[in-house]
């Protein structure tokens, strides 16, 4: 079995896999001449050129796992609130929900009729990866899908979304039931056609107090871990989740994201034993020398002490900024470092 993939299982393994979020992403000059040509809507909807995306970004950084090409917005086009990915470079959606019956008013969605491409790009990437490392398929979590569909885009502080959530609850559960429902069906249908791990972005939830996140995302959240096929691990990942860790582990997941503002050593004894840990270098380490990178990288990988399921990772994307060459030092790095 691969190692990314025993990891996710807390199996030993010889070394400490990692892949990167985002790692198929602008940072790279043959996804930056991709997009030159072409949108990026457009290239997700083409199962060939999004899987060589995937596929490409493993043969040149050298990571253990790769990850479909897709984006955590696509599965809410289909429900009519217009999404667009023109204006510079964040998401937005034209038709936000932001009423009771804007949420009422919301179509199920089924996802192997709307969004086809995706798993079509997923038996793609599968079959082109031919076995080299495992392929990670994702979702974006009932929380942070809401959020930018009632914002209508990114939020520093999403005020809108709460002003919902506590404003109209009965509104919200609504929302995020269908939400969960549609993500359930969205990631077996990428199981279905090949995804080996998934991973669940619950990226803005940390915006959240600890009771809000336990009263009115936790039960979605669940819902939609419970509702897949049993033997696939799943990821579970957010940013700022300092406060919600243990809440996070309770809602479900093989293995717990965290970003760089936690110290890995004392989140990974918080969550207890019995569940793996992905992270947590800061992106913005990437800009710094090799040198600096490789520190860094040991000193994440001293934290982490051997424990069983560590998958070394950013604590979130790729920066548009970082230099390839750091990235592949980095991967370099750890799997040196960590050799067993
Ligand atoms: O111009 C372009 O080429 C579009 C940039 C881009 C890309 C490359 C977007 C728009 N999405 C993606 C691909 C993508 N998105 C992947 C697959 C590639 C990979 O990881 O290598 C994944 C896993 C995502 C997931 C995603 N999209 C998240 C969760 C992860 C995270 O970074 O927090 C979120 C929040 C989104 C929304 C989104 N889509 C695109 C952007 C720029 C954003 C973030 C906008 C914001 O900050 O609000």
């Amino acid at each position: 079995m691969h190692p990314f993939l025993k990891a996710c299982r807390r199996e030993p393994t010889a070394f400490t896999p990692v892949w990167l979020m985002r790692q198929a992403g602008r940072y790279l000059p043959e996804y930056r001449a991709l997009r030159a040509r072409r949108g990026f809507l457009e290239l997700c909807r083409d199962p060939d050129a999004a899987a060589e995306v995937t596929v490409t970004a493993v043969g040149r950084l050298g990571v253990d796992a790769a990850i479909l090409f897709a984006d955590i917005l696509l599965v809410l086009e289909p429900m009519g609130v217009g999404l667009e990915y023109s204006r510079g470079d964040g998401p937005v959606i034209q038709r936000p929900v932001r009423t009771a019956e804007d949420v009422a008013r919301l179509p199920e969605v089924l996802p192997e009729e709307a969004v086809p491409f995706v798993f079509e790009t997923a038996k793609r990437a599968r079959a082109a990866l031919d076995g080299k490392v495992p392929l990670i398929g994702f979702a974006g979590a009932p929380f942070t899908l809401a959020a930018y569909l009632i914002e209508g885009g990114g939020s520093r502080d999403w005020l809108r979304a709460k002003r919902l959530m506590h404003g109209e609850p009965g509104a919200w559960h609504a929302l995020l039931d269908k939400l969960a429902r549609l993500t359930a069906r969205y990631l077996n249908g990428q199981i279905a056609a090949g995804v080996e791990v998934v991973q669940l972005f619950d990226t803005w939830v940390g915006c959240l107090a600890p009771a809000a996140y336990r009263e009115l995302v936790l039960p979605h959240t669940r819902a939609v871990i419970q509702g897949l096929a049993p033997g696939v691990p799943v990821i579970h990942f957010g940013t700022g989740t300092a406060g919600l860790l243990e809440l996070m582990r309770e809602a479900g997941g093989d293995v717990i994201g965290l970003d760089w503002r936690v110290d890995l050593g004392e989140a990974w004894a918080r969550l207890g034993p019995g569940v793996g840990v992905q992270g947590n270098l800061d992106p913005a380490a990437l800009l710094a020398p090799p040198a600096e990178i490789r520190r860094q990288a040991r000193a994440i990988l001293e934290r982490a002490a051997g424990r069983l399921g560590h998958i070394f990772n950013l604590g979130h994307g790729v920066l548009p900024e970082t230099p390839v060459e750091h990235v592949i030092a980095l991967v370099e790095a750890v799997h040196e470092l960590s050799r067993r």
